[in-house]
């Protein structure tokens, strides 16, 4: 059977753009770093965050590898610490977030950046992000949560690691 020059062409142009199709499908599910959040964080009582051996009392914490482990509590209007005092910390580093909430389910979406998770009571969200560059960050509540929802809000400031490591020197000599 003789087959056209041309139909060859096109049927080896189709067979091309259906591989690279499925190339771009896989590198867009792996090759960018984005993942789903999953159920890592463990479980909390939401009536008493700070009781469980999951979550610690919000707050900056060194961890052991040398990253910063964060804690924070989002409670219908505001994220603690985030809102009342910003969240600092340093650049270059391995920052996770423990976020969970005592009431109702929360967003905490740090914009223009990929953490974006629900917070949902009796869960722990953990969010591993390593910021590298210096600046202000704002947090969102992006799941509505109630009458003041729109005003739930906070900020991460995230300094040079010499800087950080300047200041936690500062306090500690105190
Ligand atoms: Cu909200």
């Amino acid at each position: 059977m003789e087959i056209h020059r041309f139909e060859k062409l096109w049927f080896g142009a189709s067979l091309l753009l259906i591989v690279v199709l499925i190339a771009t499908i896989v590198y867009g599910a792996v090759g960018p770093g984005v993942a789903m959040v999953d159920d890592s964080g463990g479980i909390v009582d939401p009536s008493a965050l700070t009781d469980s051996e999951n979550f610690r009392e919000p707050g900056v914490y060194e961890a052991d590898d040398g990253g910063y482990d964060v804690y924070v509590r989002a409670q219908q209007f505001a994220f603690q610490p985030g809102t009342n005092s910003p969240i600092r910390v340093p650049a270059d580093t391995d920052v996770t977030f423990y976020v969970s909430s005592p009431d109702v389910t929360h967003g905490f979406n740090l914009a223009g950046t990929n953490v974006n998770t629900m917070v949902i009571p009796g869960q722990v969200a953990e969010v591993t992000v390593n910021f590298d560059e210096p600046g202000t960050y704002h947090i969102v509540c992006n799941e509505y949560c109630g009458a003041a929802h729109h005003t739930m809000r906070g900020t991460v400031e995230v300094v040079p690691r010499d800087q950080f490591d300047m200041e936690s020197q500062e306090v500690t000599d105190q």
